[in-house]
């Protein structure tokens, strides 16, 4: 894979032809050919290769909710990401299990959790939307949902993934103790520790206006047999609010959920801030509530209003996200932090 920092390096000395904003980095607007704004963004370098396909979609005046789940399909079908879909790392116990979600704007969504043997979990969230009237299903439940949507029933644990998963057990069974992660994030905390994120989540806005929202991982690795994180939670890991705009987020799931982090940021736009300042806050109330913990816990917001402007924060350094436009496919930009 490579190196995450190099990739930053040479993705930013492109990413300068963004039209940036000077407070926090924050990308502008571009209008597109049908007046309105179409852009996609996404969380982590590996989200350049997933706008690019998201952008296929918006390119030929396609809807938002399509270009979303075409783009992050991309890193879900990745065998040298450990994060999403099929090589993801499995819990302790070495199943591969994802939660995904996707959402509209006008409020509807779905979304899927803990399941496991799908290589695509986002297409199942939109089948969840699409065809049951609930939001969210789980466990073999949502297996036998796909397998009855005609989804193919897979390994996806790599052998790759699998020799992880056997090094981490050497020196590392997971052993919680109750709300240990409450007082601090030391060996008895989350088995990931402050490296545990890397989850795609992606926005985009269309040429019509519409925007739309998708978030998949394989969540926190080595984590608890039946763990959920905040991905396919609506409201904590993605919310999309057509009137407003959208948010979406990466890092530790228990501290976004907690929050009800992306819903916080777009209701944070929709009393006035933009989207930059909307995520900084958001950043700030979990670091507040985990004076002690911060230093070794990563959470990162991203958000787009209605208008396509775009804002990214994080509780550490080495954040990124990539933006796709009609000036520029691959960009790729370095988010804010508090440390
Ligand atoms: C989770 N937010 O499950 C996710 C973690 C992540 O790759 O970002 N994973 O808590």
């Amino acid at each position: 894979m490579v190196d995450r920092r190099d990739f930053l390096k040479a993705s930013l000395l492109g990413a300068s032809a963004l039209a940036l904003t000077g407070k926090g980095g924050a990308a502008t607007a571009a209008p597109a050919s049908g007046g309105a704004v179409a852009r996609v963004i996404s969380t982590w370098d590996f989200g350049v290769a997933a706008n690019q396909a998201a952008w296929s979609v918006l390119a030929r005046g396609g809807h938002a909710l399509d270009a979303v789940e075409a783009g992050v399909m991309v890193p879900e079908a990745d065998l040298k990401n450990h994060s999403v879909g099929r090589a993801g790392y499995p819990d302790r116990d070495g199943h591969v299990s994802l939660d995904a979600s996707i959402m509209d704007a006008d409020g509807s969504c779905g979304a899927v959790a803990a399941l496991e043997h799908i290589a695509h979990p986002i297409q199942v969230a939109r089948r969840v939307m699409e065809r049951t009237p609930h939001v969210l299903l789980v466990g073999d439940g949502a297996l036998q949902f796909a397998l009855e949507q005609g989804f193919k029933r897979e390994e996806l644990l790599t052998p790759e993934s699998a020799q992880a998963w056997k090094e981490w057990q050497k020196t590392a069974h997971y052993q919680p103790t109750a709300n240990s992660e409450r007082r601090d994030y030391g060996k008895t905390g989350l088995p990931g520790g402050k490296d545990n994120h890397d989850t795609i989540g992606m926005l985009a806005i269309d040429a019509h206006g519409r925007l739309a929202g998708a978030c998949t991982t394989s969540g926190m690795a080595w984590k608890l047999r039946g763990r959920v994180g905040d991905s396919p939670v609506i409201g904590a890991g993605l919310y999309v609010d057509g009137e407003v705009g959208a948010a979406t987020s990466t890092g530790v799931g228990e501290e976004v959920i907690r929050n009800a982090g992306s819903f916080l940021v777009v209701e944070l736009m929709r009393q006035g801030r933009s989207p930059q300042e909307a995520c900084h806050e958001a950043v700030m109330r979990i670091v507040k509530k985990r004076p002690n913990a911060s230093k070794d816990l990563q959470v990162g917001f991203l958000a787009m209003n209605r208008a396509g402007e775009v804002g990214a924060f994080a509780i550490q350094p080495g954040f990124s996200y990539a933006v796709c436009d009609a000036t520029r496919q691959d960009g790729l930009l370095p988010a804010r932090s508090v440390f």
